[in-house]
């Protein structure tokens, strides 16, 4: 007889998702992904001066703040026709880079290994499922928890690295329309250096021999959590003035076809809300004029996530989607791919960022300074490391008119389309074997291959509680 599993929350994962999974016969057979909360950026920045959007929608995540402090500020470089000096274009890239670096680490250490390794049986690795443990924890010539404890430094490491270039981190006012604030200096470039390879040590030797010895014990995951095996990437760090090389290219793939990928086409990237708690009157409508209307409850709607869509197909995005697209890795879809593809990817950017380096001009400008915008519209497309993230703006009268987000995770971890097709991960968990449905780490491990980020994909709340209204004393110098 079928069962329904309902984790909620899902743990390790940021932000906050519903996973419900029908599980008949010890296997998944269907799936419904959730966003519990409502985000509401877009009606926050509405009215607003265009230069608060790359600051703004930094608060979206803490994990990824600089990408969409990248698109926001690439949508307003698009609309007034601003460029970029190289110098400006190389500091993004290599704070961009120091966020993917500690990303990628923070999501395979702290947020999947545990559901391969049976940790100390002490907080913050209990409660926990214990099941199907095969990576041995206390093995004295593999010494996994070592590793962990040593991931942690190694992602304060990269975090430090995005500071000494962008100011506090997680979150920057570096990154503006124009450039970046930064003027680079001899210090900071030979301490970055040095940093940067002491990280590329640790991932050369600690994070991709992990990965690999992961996908060797668990080779099972190679053929568990595939999905739609579509694939879909916007292309990132540019390495020309105008973009039209990056380290990482423009694409799509269905179901997993290799060789030269397809195009993207903007126009044809629209989001469903049949399953949404959004106006059935915004169905489908392409993110130039899409719009954020909140219907809660609604018949059918089960997700505060929309389901973008391209060409009306829905797609993954990610590491795995932009290895694939730009030829790096095309080995297979499954859960060991996303984690092999994404340990290959940091080091892939972590190289990058040295040659990067060597790049910058000393003394030269970072930033192309400009009028105000007025009126316009632009488009800002980037990856964040969980995969493809656009902003789409329009200015009137000096303010801003219009804008909407649309992110990885919710292109990942959508609902249903108006057609009833399931979102990618909820495809990836149909057909996953579940050994012991009151522990099922087998759909935690799908789910988490992904490394779904639901603050970015929605965010805003409202308590029960009267609104509470904070106030913040004088400061006398
Ligand atoms: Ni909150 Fe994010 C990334 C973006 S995921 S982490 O990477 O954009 O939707």
């Amino acid at each position: 007889m079928a069962t329904i599993t309902i984790m909620d929350p899902v743990t390790r994962i940021e932000g906050h998702l519903k996973v419900e999974v029908t599980i008949d016969q010890n296997r998944v057979t269907d799936a419904k992904c959730t966003g519990t909360l409502f985000r509401g950026f877009e009606k926050i920045l509405a009215g607003r001066h265009p230069w608060d959007a790359p600051i703004l929608t930094q608060r979206i995540c803490g994990v990824c703040p600089i990408s969409h402090g990248l698109a926001a500020s690439m949508a307003l470089d698009n609309a007034s026709g601003r460029s970029v000096p190289d110098n400006g274009r190389i500091l993004r890239n290599l704070t961009l880079g120091s966020n993917y670096v500690q990303s990628h680490i923070l999501h395979f250490y702290l947020l999947s290994l545990l559901d391969y390794v049976a940790g100390p049986q002490t907080s913050p690795w209990t409660p926990a499922y214990n099941v199907d443990m095969r990576f041995p924890a206390s093995n004295p010539t593999y010494p996994i928890m070592d590793h962990f404890v040593q991931a942690v430094a190694a992602r304060r490491r990269a975090h430090e690295m995005g500071a000494l270039l962008s100011g506090r981190m997680p979150i920057t006012a570096a990154i503006i329309s124009g450039g970046h604030t930064v003027v680079p200096n001899a210090a900071m470039i030979t301490k970055f250096r040095t940093q940067l390879n002491l990280l590329l040590d640790f991932i050369r030797n600690i994070y991709i021999p992990d990965s690999i010895a992961l996908s060797q014990i668990y080779s099972d995951y190679f053929n568990i959590g595939g999905g739609w095996k579509n694939l879909l990437a916007y292309g990132v760090f540019d390495l020309n003035a105008s973009g039209t090389d990056k380290l990482f290219h423009r694409g799509c793939v269905e179901n997993a076809t290799k060789g030269n990928p397809n195009n993207v086409f903007l126009n044809q990237i629209t989001e469903s809300v049949t399953h949404s708690w959004y106006a059935d009157a915004t169905n489908n409508l392409t993110p130039r004029s899409g719009d954020t209307q909140p219907v809660y409850p609604k018949t059918n709607g089960y997700s505060w996530l929309k389901a973008p869509r391209h060409q009306g197909k829905p797609f993954e995005t990610g590491a795995l989607a932009r290895m694939w697209v730009t030829g790096d890795y095309q080995n297979g879809v499954s859960v060991m791919d996303r984690h092999l593809a994404r340990a290959q990817e940091t080091l892939k950017v972590a190289e990058a960022m040295l040659t990067w380096l060597d790049q910058l001009t000393m003394g030269a400008p970072s930033y192309e300074q400009n009028n105000l915008l007025s009126d316009g519209e632009g488009i800002g497309l980037t990856e964040a490391p969980r995969g493809a993230l656009g902003h789409w703006v329009k200015i009137a009268g000096g303010t801003i008119a219009h804008y909407q987000v649309i992110t990885p995770t919710c292109w990942n971890a959508s609902p249903q389309d108006d057609k009833n097709v399931r979102g990618p991960i909820e495809q990836a968990l149909v057909g996953t074997p579940v050994m012991d449905p009151t522990q099922p780490i087998e759909v935690l491990r799908v789910i988490h291959s992904f490394d779904p980020c639901l603050s970015c994909a929605v965010h805003v709340m409202r308590p029960k509680e009267e609104p509470m209204v904070l106030e913040v004393p004088a400061v006398t110098c």
